[in-house]
């Protein structure tokens, strides 16, 4: 064995450890840049868990928790119950995207993507910023999935930026400005709900509608049921909304499957549809901004003849954005249909 002096021996630790670093930098910068992920990471992920200990919670979490580690995000659960009745998660996300917003820009996250206690990550080498507007689409404010129900809050992503600060607080408010309405069982979801259908008020007076892209539910918030699952095997998660008491058999038996053979479930992005699918439906949404911007551009120098027509036109291919998930033919020919008044004018 070579023994070193001791000044030596301390700069071989020092340039051993500083190479080991630059290694492992190198080796992570590589394995994320591959899909063309920056490092540092923009999205965070959300959760509760108080009350009772539930172990199948805690374990749900720790998927969560894996896939969190395995892209860098960081991950925040609300651990005491900070609200009456349902607002703890709008009043925790509320809490969450102001103190984002505190932060200088560049060291903010740009999104937070909830996720319910009672979803289970399925395969977690997905990266979850496919499902999240590309960073040219600034408008867009909150990414979700619908059921027969409407929206779907069990998971959904919120963009980091003063219009989600005023979507909340809203969403927060309801109750006491609209008493009269019945928000039944799922109070922050229905007044969610409700506050981004609106058409008026809101931080430009438009109300939330333009704001907000559904996309397949499935995709982000594959469902769980008693006789099978919504997703497929390379699903990003599975969600048990509505199972009552059945909820804890099926979340076990998906816990097991997940945790027993986990290399079986991690399906890298490239080998699934997810990066085709995402990859287009972005486009197309991108693709449809383009005449909208142009047409708001326009207005304010159109023909008052022509303004009524055109205002109908680009509120009809907002609505085809929107709406893209339901109908996405829907999205072309509005766009030539907005082109065709535009041309008019
Ligand atoms: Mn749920």
């Amino acid at each position: 064995m070579v023994v070193l002096r001791q000044p030596l021996r301390r700069t071989v630790i020092v340039i051993g450890g500083a190479l080991l670093f630059l290694i492992a930098y190198w080796t992570k910068a590589r394995h994320q840049s591959s899909i063309g992920w920056r490092i540092r990471p923009r999205v965070a992920k959300v959760t509760m868990l108080y009350g009772k200990p539930n172990a199948l919670y805690e374990r749900a979490i720790r998927s969560h928790q894996r896939h969190a580690k395995h892209w860098g995000y960081p991950m925040h659960v609300l651990r005491e119950d900070i609200a009456v009745g349902f607002w703890n998660k709008p009043s925790y996300l509320f809490s969450l995207i102001v103190r984002e917003l505190t932060k200088p820009a560049p060291s903010r996250m740009e999104w937070l993507m909830w996720v319910d206690a009672d979803s289970i990550i399925v395969n977690e080498v997905i990266p979850v910023e496919i499902f999240l507007p590309p960073s040219d689409l600034t408008d867009i404010h909150l990414v979700a999935g619908r059921d027969q129900n409407g929206l779907n809050t069990g998971v959904f992503s919120l963009h980091v930026h003063p219009w989600t600060v005023s979507m909340l607080a809203e969403t927060l408010g309801y109750p006491s400005y609209r008493p009269e309405v019945d928000l039944s069982r799922s109070a922050d979801q229905e007044a969610m709900a409700r506050v981004l259908n609106k058409r008026e008020g809101g931080p430009d007076g438009q109300g939330y509608k333009d704001g907000v892209v559904y996309l397949p539910r499935p995709w982000i918030n594959a469902y769980g049921w008693l006789h099978g699952y919504e997703g497929q095997k390379r699903s990003l998660l599975v969600h048990f909304p509505g199972l009552e008491d059945q909820r804890w058999e099926h979340m076990a038996r998906w816990l097991d499957a997940v945790e027993a053979y986990p290399a079986q479930w991690r399906v890298p992005l490239e080998e699934t549809w997810y990066l085709n699918e995402t990859t287009h439906f972005w486009t197309g949404i991108r693709h449809a901004k383009r005449p909208v911007a142009a047409a708001e551009e326009e207005l304010r120098y159109s023909n008052p003849a022509n303004r009524t027509k055109l205002e109908e036109e680009l509120q009809e291919l907002r609505t085809a954005i929107r709406e893209i998930t339901d109908t996405p033919e829907l999205l072309l020919q509005q766009i030539d249909e907005l082109d065709a008044v535009r041309e008019f004018n």
